[in-house]
């Protein structure tokens, strides 16, 4: 299984101008048909995205991720750096966040707060070669950037204009609720339809949907993880999917598109106090998509 989560496509050379989003004071009027949200298509390669469009009106918005790459999935992330924090200073803590060779526990734990409060994660998608990846999320104006974590590709994104309101798809009461440290689901999460997805935590999370085989139980994952959780074990199946990282008080929604199945739902962002990914804080969940 790999976890990995860097930043490495932003580069020093990306014109950026860090301004802060300007959320409208959105009157409250009664509007009888609300458009569909807009789709910006995102297609990752090995090096690149390409958005079909670089600038949206602000409300919500549909994204498809498409992975055009060779190798391996692409996990298209969203995020918004405040003033005064540019991609290159990303770039740099990303990597310290996850506790990369040679960084003390001290400069983690640094560029973990560091990360956690001067980002703002709007989540995101996976796409394979097979399965396009799909998100919603309602974005106020402002200058966002869109990332590939499992790979070099990065690409600006402008909102513009007050927040236009917007019809977006369905989950049918499908939702998982990320919080310190866990997950909550309410109605009947689906394997192939859209789930509500809601950050009720005080730290950034993402979550990955490993399926486990049918049966696998609490105890079983309690066991793995109490002996160092290494290597696969024996209850992991290779069907996954993921939710980019969502800051605190943050709700989208995310397609899953996955074979029916229970499924070990996880987050491994390092956690603020000390640096151990949220996994070994007891963030997971067996569920069932049905
Ligand atoms: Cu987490």
């Amino acid at each position: 299984m790999k976890h990995r989560l860097t930043a490495a496509g932003i580069t020093l050379g990306l014109a950026f101008t860090a301004s802060l989003a300007t959320p409208s004071a959105h009157a409250v009027r009664p509007v009888e048909h609300k458009a569909a949200s807009p789709v910006v298509v995102a297609k990752v390669s090995e090096s690149a995205i390409d958005l079909s469009r670089a600038s949206v009106r602000a409300g919500k918005i549909t994204f498809k991720v498409v992975d055009t790459k060779a190798h391996g999935a692409a996990v298209l992330q969203i995020l918004r750096l405040h003033r005064g924090y540019g991609p290159a200073d990303l770039q740099t803590d990303i990597g310290m966040a996850f506790g990369g060779p040679g960084v003390t526990h001290d400069e983690q734990l640094a560029a973990i707060a560091r990360v956690d409060d001067n980002v703002t994660w709007l989540s995101g998608a996976q796409a394979t070669r097979k399965k396009n990846g799909w998100f919603n999320i309602r974005l106020a104006a402002g200058n966002y950037f869109v990332i590939d974590q499992d790979g070099a590709g990065v690409s600006p994104l402008n909102v513009h204009g007050t927040i236009v309101r917007r019809s977006a798809p369905s989950a049918h009461g499908a939702s998982i609720i990320t919080y310190t440290y866990g997950f909550d689901t309410t109605g009947m999460l689906p394997h192939d339809g859209w789930v509500r997805t809601t950050n009720k935590a005080d730290q950034p999370h993402f979550i990955v949907a490993q399926r486990v085989k049918q049966g696998t139980t609490h105890r079983q994952v309690a066991r793995f993880i109490r002996s160092g959780a290494q290597g696969n074990p024996t209850w992991a199946l290779r069907a996954n999917s993921g939710l980019g990282v969502i800051s605190p008080g943050k709700t989208g929604m995310w397609k899953l598109d996955l074979p029916a199945g229970e499924y070990l739902l996880q987050c491994f962002w390092p956690d603020r106090m000390d640096g151990a990914p949220h996994f070994f804080h007891g963030m997971w969940q067996l569920v069932q998509l049905h």
